[in-house]
């Protein structure tokens, strides 16, 4: 196999998916290409987010003919119910990755487990949060710190502590239109209590608490999620990496981690490190063990310890359709229950471990804080043994393979531009030099791209192409998701992929030396992008509304997804999606979320909803311009 491509297409990644389909044909395996067809065309009601079911007199379908249902709820109500739902499904989830780590985080100790990686984080952020660090020991304060963390979810009284770290204008638009979100919890219930029979039918309360519940996402769950990882696991640092299907290793025992909580991916790596289980492997034939990572797992491990990223979101049936997956280990969220039935027609054994998410046809190991080592050992033995069980007539790894430099974490760039313009203001490092180049306009702006792949969009064509239209404009991007392994998989974190910049961009990765589109993570640290949008405009002298800065999810798909652009959008940041999150029914809905009413009003920031990505890029760069002639740069 060559080492790798500097440039994979999107073409020439399709090809390799249909060679693996052709894999899927031998052994009748179903996929998703098939499914998206059998399910095709998709309710218009359901799509339109004008269908009802939340209590038994329906399901009601507005229509001309019927424009209410049963209990008179009008179309606006139905849609803006429909949209808040969504929301808090995502709030949930999030959060409750957040909620995961803070217990992780409560059971560290001393040569355990889990331990303290990043001290100095944990006592910064104790410091915020008014604890006292002086004379504590680190697990001590940990422990204290968890507590502290965990009553963010159900504190009766007050808001969010992250809250405080927000734009001082950000803080008093939110309270002006309170909107700063309060327990994590309660945002989540209200949510769901708001959207139950008889109760909200107002779209504009309706859409008031999606935000809401989205900024308890972002500046609450997700936060606590990103920085008491960093502190565990420690604070991602720059890395060199690997990326796309061909990081697969057809002599070595390939394992599989996928999901997103890295407490159990970080033990799957450990382990895999391990001599015994090295030298386990090399008796039963293979040559090692071989770890990759697929969809925000990926960006876990990728960031902290250069593990290479095999896929996103749709190449997760590939990496078992290689018919060299040995196991395929996975935690909580975004997960196919299509790897069940699939795993059954190769030899790739199917392996989950949280009761959070519990898919038929899978090996079922309990993963637990405090029996995390011998879970991954037994995991990682597992998968070694099953390299004997291999059918080499069905392995088959597309050889494509790209260079990655990952690992951008706000504390990071800050330390990145620091080292080359020396400014060096204090400890924690400044964003000046980055708000001079983009006032000088060597670079127009900044894009923040995320989120998912969806059958509804030519899988990462979206995600690549408005990279290189943006980076052609001297827009530098930033990832993360599986935006960010679209941008890894066609070569786009290749320090040296500069060809598709414009002059002013080029000469700033070649000064800095970093790649054109930066990794900033996994989906939770996307609370990365808003401290780094507020901290960027503290040190320009704005309001972050004012930034030539806009978000992106041009191939979104989940529950979480729209909470992420609800706190984008309510953080002052225009957020441009490429597809329609099931509101396009509501007149009264759409402006609220797209208009210059609602969220606009409340937050300076709104959506824009095109489903021609071409278009979508010119309406960002529009926008970005715009935002640079009312700063008079
Ligand atoms: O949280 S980008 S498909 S993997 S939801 Fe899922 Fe979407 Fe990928 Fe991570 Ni985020
Ligand atoms: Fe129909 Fe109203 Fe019940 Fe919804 S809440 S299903 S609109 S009757």
């Amino acid at each position: 196999m060559k080492d790798w491509d500097r440039l994979i297409t999107v073409e020439q990644m399709e090809e390799a998916t249909a060679s693996l389909l052709e894999n899927a044909e031998k052994v009748g395996a179903d996929t998703w290409q098939q499914r998206s067809k059998n399910q095709s065309p998709h309710c218009g009601f359901g799509e339109a987010g004008t269908c009802c079911r939340i209590c038994s007199m329906g399901p009601c379908r507005i229509t001309p003919k019927a424009p209410r249902g049963i209990c008179g709820c009008d179309v606006h109500g139905i849609v803006g119910r429909n949209y808040l739902r969504f929301t808090a499904g995502g709030t949930a989830t999030h959060s409750d990755h957040g909620r995961e780590i803070m217990h992780t985080l409560h059971q560290t100790r001393e040569g355990g487990n889990y331990q303290v990686k990043d001290p100095e984080k944990l006592i910064r952020i104790a410091k915020e949060w008014g604890v006292e660090t002086e004379g504590k020991d680190i697990y001590d304060l940990a422990h204290e710190m968890a507590e502290i963390g965990l009553m963010e979810y159900g504190k009766p009284f007050g808001h969010q502590k992250f809250t405080d770290r927000a734009h001082p204008h950000t803080q008093e638009l939110w309270d002006k239109a309170d909107l700063r979100p309060r327990a994590i919890d309660r945002e989540v219930v209200q949510s769901l209590h708001m959207t139950h029979m008889g109760c909200s039918s107002e779209a504009e309360a309706l859409i008031h608490q999606s935000i809401r519940s989205g900024l308890a996402d972002g500046w609450g769950g997700s936060m606590m999620g990103t920085e008491f990882s960093d502190v565990m696991f420690g604070t991602p640092k720059v890395m060199d990496t690997e990326a796309n299907i061909g990081v697969m290793d057809k002599d070595m025992v390939n394992i599989i981690v996928h999901g997103h909580d890295p407490s159990l991916s970080e033990m799957i790596v450990h382990y895999a490190q391990d001599p015994e289980m090295i030298a386990l492997a090399k008796s039963v034939g293979a040559k090692g063990i071989n770890i990759a990572g697929v969809c925000c797992t990926a960006n876990e491990v990728a960031m902290r310890h250069g593990i290479p990223m095999a896929g996103n979101f749709l190449n997760q049936e590939n990496v078992v359709l290689t018919g060299a997956c040995e196991a395929i280990v996975v935690d909580i969220q975004c997960i196919f229950p299509a790897l069940g039935p699939l795993s059954k027609c190769f030899h790739t054994k199917f392996i989950t471990t949280s009761d959070i998410a519990r898919i038929p046809d899978s090996e079922f190991y309990r993963f637990s804080a405090e029996t995390a080592g011998e879970n991954a050992k037994a995991i990682v033995k597992m998968a070694v043994e099953n390299f004997v069980n291999r059918k080499p007539e069905l392995v088959n790894i597309p050889n494509q393979k790209t260079k990655a430099r990952v690992g951008y974490a706000v504390e990071t760039i800050k330390k990145t531009l620091d080292g080359v313009c020396n400014t060096h203001v204090d400890e924690m490092g400044t964003l000046k030099p980055l708000a001079d180049v983009v006032k000088a306009g060597v670079l127009r702006g900044a894009v923040a791209m995320v989120g998912c792949n969806n059958p509804k969009v030519r899988p990462d064509t979206a995600h690549i192409e408005l990279m290189k239209k943006m980076l052609k404009n001297d827009i530098i991007v930033v990832v993360t998701g599986c935006s960010a392994q679209a941008a890894a998989k066609a070569g786009l974190m290749d320090p040296d992929a500069k060809e598709f910049c414009g002059e002013g961009l080029k000469r700033v990765c070649e000064l800095v030396g970093i790649p054109p589109v930066l990794h900033m993570g996994s989906c939770v640290d996307i609370s990365r992008m808003m401290i780094l949008a507020s901290d960027l405009a503290k040190d320009w002298g704005c309001n972050i509304s004012q930034l030539p800065l806009c978000g992106c999810a041009p191939e979104w798909m989940s529950e979480k997804a729209v909470s992420i652009g609800n706190y984008v959008v309510g953080t002052g940041i225009n957020t441009y999606l490429g597809v329609d999150p099931y509101s396009k029914g509501s007149s009264e809905v759409t402006e609220l979320l797209q208009g210059e009413t609602g969220v606009k009003q409340w937050c300076e920031a709104n959506y824009t909803v095109e489903l021609d990505i071409e278009k979508l890029g010119d309406l960002m760069i529009e926008d970005i311009e715009a935002k640079r002639a009312a700063l008079g740069i």
